[in-house]
């Protein structure tokens, strides 16, 4: 039973490739040594294979920056406007693709599925065109193929990088662009071929999200054409089932399928049942989206009965790329050896696959030792004292009638709310984060060493905290913030003082080019021990007469960007991290803290791929929001914050979380959200975002008019709000104050006009 997989973390152990490319960009590392760098990740990578018994070596997974835009590169589909030839891209042009340069804006990105990565978006137009390039996936084929080892190049299919583009011509539809790809398509394969590569996984996930039928009926057609190029073909999906696709899986003209049966377990059955004898099913029961260690005697007993049935055609695999796992364990210094003993990174996951594989072809017998390994962390993590916490489980279960649902209907609450805040027409505010400076960084680093001391730290970011206020009463904005001096990531720092959290020191995941996060793992009942922000943003409002807002960030973002538990639902795990947020949002208003916003910027991504599922998960992910401001007084304004995605589709469970303003992310698309606000007809207070915080640019009073006038023509001035997009923790000072000052004086031009 062949163990492959396809792919493998590209950072680095301590994230070498980040630092190298930063380096280069910067200019204080040369080209070469960017290539020593990448070079030597992936010897190191394959190496970590090969001790693992891994049969094919993934080739084509790494990236200098995403794995996407190389395949663009090697079908010659960048776009035009950058005027760059793609047979001769120099490594420059390549990453001013992804970041832009001074005439060009970076290509967008997206989130990849429901992960928290971000890929390239290709840019379709009527007259794309497209020529295969393989010189640089040849480079690394031959690398890997001097180890010694069989290889697997991966590439992301011909439909997923159609279907995952934009359209950007009117009119256009991007499948017409099929018959024009799939030449040089075949023309890649062909040159794979003649490089020797017998086995190629082409990736088609969107067989694992709801796709149209002329997508569907566009597989059969495109598999005929790139059957006929000399390699042998495996389809691989993964984050989902493909099982109402199974039919068309197995008459499909390629030579096996991958199966994600982490993320669809029944699958394994459906599929197993009427696999035809001739081709590969390659099973993934090793979950390469969580850290979990698997329960390696359970995974053998599911596939013992399917490697009788099929022979050496079962293959066996990670559910998808370990792009999204951590890369080792190993190197965790500071893990509760008990929690430890439950993970597996990607270094583990491996290992996990080798003890599988020779199960399945010497028995369970060969492998005894490491079967009473994975049996004993099971059993420990399932009674495990660390794990359950009575009084959060009886909390959940006695929650009282309509503990979500505030005291009062909006109009009511938004009465007592202005009779106290006295806030003028079109109210101004910031999304939360100011400036994080050099000095703020360090000053966190050098406590977390332990080179300053409680006292003189806490002074450090008072003063950060003192200047922020100022500058913002300077300004004369209207409701103020703290500007969160104290946090590093929003998730992080919160998950940091909960329990139920605990966290890696080197457990980074790609996000998008050089940027990672490194997600908290959440694995036990949550509960909030103590105050978490109460002294900052009390300090805070002890500054200023103008309302102070308390900030936290909301639960289904807690959880979706941490590595959640798997042994309970995830609506469980949520509702916990609400409660453990009601209490802070009743410990701030209790220290007189009126205003407190909840972020929810992950409600979208953290939408189940198939629509079908989309009303289960929004019911309980809007419970849980509106469970964090559980007998919050009428009066105490609740806000919530939302960015990084569209939000069309999903806009009456949002104003179903009943926040009585809600700041969102629309400058970038021309305030184009606030159409579907309108046709929806939002309840609720609302401030569309008036300018790009993403880049330094500081904004023309006349966009920033601009935006604010159409905005007004379709929502109440009475419930609208002008702050900007997002929050401002990525720039600098100059620029902040700048861009806020023309937002505070375009506000208060639109406010006179309004009252004559
Ligand atoms: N936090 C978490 N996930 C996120 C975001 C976040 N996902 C979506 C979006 N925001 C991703 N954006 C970023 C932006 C910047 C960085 C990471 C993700 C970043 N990371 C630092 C780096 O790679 O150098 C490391 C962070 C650190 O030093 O703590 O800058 O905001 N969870
Ligand atoms: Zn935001």
């Amino acid at each position: 039973n062949t163990f492959h997989l396809s792919g493998y973390p590209r950072v680095g152990a301590k994230r070498e490739l980040k630092f190298a490319v930063e380096a280069f960009w910067k200019g204080s590392k040369s080209e070469a040594e960017l290539r020593q760098t990448a070079a030597d990740i992936r010897q190191k990578n394959w190496a970590t294979q090969i001790a693992a018994g891994a049969d094919l070596l993934p080739v084509g997974d790494f990236s200098y920056y995403d794995h996407v835009l190389d395949t663009l590169c090697a079908l010659g589909a960048i776009p035009a406007r950058f005027g760059f030839d793609a047979a001769t891209l120099t490594l420059s042009q390549y990453f001013e693709l992804a970041r832009g340069n001074a005439t060009q804006v970076a290509m967008e990105m997206t989130k990849w599925f429901d992960t928290n990565y971000h890929y390239i978006v290709p840019e379709w137009h009527q007259d794309t065109s497209f020529k295969a390039n393989a010189a640089n996936l040849i480079a690394q084929i031959e690398e890997a193929k001097a180890t010694g080892h069989d290889i697997k190049p991966t590439l992301v299919g011909p439909l997923t990088l159609l279907w995952l583009g934009k359209e950007k011509d009117a009119g256009h539809n991007r499948l017409e662009l099929l018959p024009r790809l799939l030449p040089e398509y075949q023309k890649l394969l062909r040159e794979l071929a003649n490089a020797g590569v017998d086995w190629i996984q082409i990736d088609e996930p969107i067989l694992a999200v709801d796709i149209a039928r002329e997508w569907l009926d566009a597989f059969a057609p495109t598999y005929q054409e790139l059957a006929i190029t000399g390699t042998r073909i495996i389809i691989g999906t993964y984050f989902g089932s493909v099982a109402e696709h199974l039919n068309l899986l197995k008459n499909l003209p390629v030579n096996g399928v991958h199966i994600d049966c982490v993320r669809a377990p029944e699958q394994l059955a459906e599929f197993a049942n009427v696999w035809p004898e001739n081709k590969v099913l390659s099973v993934g029961l090793i979950d390469g989206r969580n850290v979990w260690r698997a329960n390696l005697r359970e995974v053998i007993d599911l596939l013992a009965p399917v490697a009788t049935q099929l022979g050496n055609n079962l293959w066996i695999a990670p559910s998808c790329s370990l792009l999204h796992s951590p890369q080792d364990l190993n190197v965790e210094e500071k893990l509760n050896p008990e929690i430890k003993n439950w993970l597996a990174f990607a270094a583990q996951k491996l290992q996990e696959l080798g003890i599988i594989k020779q199960a399945l072809a010497h028995g369970k017998d060969t492998v005894q030792e490491a079967l009473a390994a994975s049996d004993a962390a099971a059993a420990g993590r399932k009674t495990s004292k660390l794990i359950h916490n009575d009084q959060v489980a009886a909390r959940v279960a006695n929650l009282r009638a309509h503990a979500d649902q505030r005291h009062s209907p909006f109009a009511e609450r938004i009465e007592k709310q202005q009779a106290w805040m006295k806030l003028p027409l079109l109210p101004t505010t910031t999304i939360g984060s100011f400036p994080q400076t050099q000095e703020i960084r360090q000053a966190r680093a050098a406590f977390k060493k332990g080179e300053l001391s409680a006292a003189d730290y806490e002074a450090a970011m008072k003063k950060d905290i003192a200047y922020c206020v100022e500058q913002q009463e300077k300004l004369d904005i209207d409701v103020l913030v703290h500007g969160e001096a104290e946090r590093n990531d929003m998730v992080e720092y919160f998950g940091e003082q909960l329990d139920g959290y605990c966290f890696t020191q080197y457990g980074w995941v790609q996000s998008y080019g050089s940027r990672c996060v490194k997600p908290p793992i959440i694995f036990g009942d949550v509960a909030r021990p103590k105050a978490m922000t109460v002294a900052w943003s009390a300090y805070a409002q002890s500054l200023t007469k103008r309302p102070m807002k308390g900030m936290l960030t909301g639960p289904v973002t807690m959880m979706k960007w941490s590595f959640v538990r798997n042994d309970v639902p995830l609506s469980l795990v949520c509702k916990q991290i609400a409660l453990a947020l009601n209490d802070e949002v009743l410990d701030l208003e209790k220290a007189g803290i009126r205003v407190i916003q909840i972020d929810e910027p992950a409600i979208r991504e953290a939408l189940p791929l198939k629509r079908a599922q989309w009303d289960e998960y929004l019911d309980w992910a809007c419970e849980s929001f509106r469970l964090t401001s559980t007998d919050a007084d009428d009066s105490t304004q609740i806000h919530t914050h939302m960015c990084y995605s569209e939000f069309n589709d999903i806009l009456p469970a949002i104003a179903s979380m009943d926040a009585d303003v809600i700041t969102i992310e629309t400058s970038r698309s021309d305030m184009e959200l606030l159409d579907a606000f309108v046709k929806f007809s939002y309840p609720n207070d609302i401030g569309p975002g008036v300018y790009d915080i993403h880049s330094p640019r500081v904004p023309t009073e006349a966009e920033v008019e601009h935006l604010l006038r159409k905005a007004l023509k379709v929502i109440d001035q009475r419930r609208l709000w002008v702050n900007p997009d997002c929050g401002l923790k990525t720039r600098g000072w100059p620029e902040t104050t700048a861009a806020l000052e023309v937002m505070v004086k375009v506000t208060k031009k639109l406010r006179a006009e309004l009252k004559a």
